[in-house]
Parts: structure tokens; C-alpha cells; sequence
């Protein structure tokens, strides 16, 4: 099995985090994203998303889509720690909450960054005033999110989920787009802080 995958690239370090979470490794081969291997026909012939991270078992069946992947390390590999709920009603929870820091959150940063950022040229054809009002999208639910970390330790309630990690790492990257947690959202800052003290978190983004 191997993961193919990208130092210093959001998706690829969501699963960097999951894995260090679960204490397990997974050969890694590294697609050089800027220079473009994952847009040659042999990559889109094997990843169906043409994208990293994936994730190749050993039969040949190829996983993309970060959650997925994470699905099939939790169930298949690792159970735990549970990242991603153990009964059904913690499962949907967690599914619910990791999804809108996907869509709400993390998408809209990476609108912004793909559509500002002079590095992204190379990947998208880029249209700023979009970047922009994405901006101002994903600051909005950054200041709901410190108001409902008032509320609760984690992002899916009392406990640590794969939902902490997609935001964690959104809010981490995304300084490189100018994202920065207001000096007045404290619950965000300490929550970023506790999520960022784990062990896992610092191999997250590691080269
Ligand atoms: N929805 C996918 C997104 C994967 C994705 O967009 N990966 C980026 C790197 S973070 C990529 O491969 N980009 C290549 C490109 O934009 O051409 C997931 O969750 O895994």
C-alpha cells in the first residue's frame, strides 16, 4: 500500500495528521504537484480525481478524496483512537461538522488563495475578484467559529475528531492567502493552539 501524496500541500496533510494520529506509517511517493505529475494520462488514468493525496491499496484499488481516505484507514487499519465517531449518531455528527469545515471553512480559503495567490497561476486560471469575496466568506464563518468554540472544546463537541483536523490545517495553510485568527477571537485562538500541541499536528506539514 502506498500513499501518493505531497509535502506542505492542505489535503495530503489532513491525512499526514490522521495517520500520526493513529500511530501508523504508510509508504509515501511524492507527486510534484508544481511540476505538474498528477496532470500526466497516467496519473488521471489511476487517481480518479487526477489529485493527492491517494491512497493505493495493495490489490490496486485506488482511494482519493482525503475523507475517504481517512474512512478507509479508520475502519480497514486503524480504529483507534475514533476520529470519526464510534455508533452511528456520533458518526453522522462528526461527518456533519467535518463537512462544513470542508465546504464552509476550507473551501472558501482555497477559493481565495487559488484566486490571489502569484504560486497558484501555475494551477489555476485565476479570477481575484472572486478570491476576494471568497475571502470575505470564509472570515465570516471564522468569527462564527470562535463563538462556537465558546461553547464546546472541539469542533464536534467534547472530544477531538477528524472535523478539528480539516480546520486546523485549513487555518494553518491558509496564512499563506493572509488568513489570520482575529486578536479578539480567543476561543479560536485556544482551541488552535490545543489542537496544535498535539504530536500529530506537528507532522502535519512536515517536508
Ligand atoms: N477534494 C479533494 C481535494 C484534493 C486537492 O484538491 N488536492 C490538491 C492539493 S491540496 C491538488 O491535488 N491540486 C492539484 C491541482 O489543483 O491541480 C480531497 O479532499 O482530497
Amino acid at each position: 500500500m502506498k500513499l501518493l501524496t505531497t509535502p506542505k500541500a492542505i489535503s495530503p496533510a489532513r491525512v499526514h495528521f490522521f495517520l500520526a494520529e493513529k500511530g501508523i506509517e504508510i509508504e509515501r511517493e511524492v507527486v510534484n504537484l508544481m511540476e505538474g505529475e498528477h496532470r500526466t494520462s497516467e496519473y488521471r488514468a489511476t487517481v480518479p480525481n487526477g489529485r493527492v493525496p491517494a491512497l493505493q491499496l495493495d490489490d490496486g484499488t485506488v482511494l482519493c478524496e482525503t475523507t475517504a481516505i481517512a474512512r478507509y484507514i479508520e475502519e480497514a487499519l486503524q480504529p483507534d483512537p475514533p476520529l470519526m465517531g464510534s455508533t452511528p449518531l456520533e458518526r453522522a455528527r462528526i461527518e456533519m461538522f467535518d463537512r462544513m469545515m470542508e465546504l464552509e471553512l476550507m473551501l472558501p480559503m482555497a477559493m481565495t488563495f487559488r484566486h490571489t495567490h502569484p504560486a497558484m497561476k501555475a494551477l489555476e486560471d485565476q479570477v481575484p475578484e472572486y478570491g476576494e469575496k471568497q475571502r470575505a466568506v470564509a472570515e465570516r464563518r471564522l468569527k462564527r467559529l470562535d463563538k462556537e468554540l465558546g461553547e464546546r472544546e472541539y469542533i464536534a463537541g467534547e472530544q477531538f475528531t477528524i472535523a478539528d483536523i480539516t480546520a486546523w490545517c485549513s487555518i494553518r495553510f491558509f496564512r499563506a492567502a493572509g488568513f489570520r485568527i482575529a486578536d479578539e477571537q480567543r476561543h479560536l485562538a485556544d482551541w488552535f493552539q490545543r489542537v496544535g500541541s498535539r504530536p500529530a499536528a506537528e507532522v502535519a506539514f512536515a517536508a
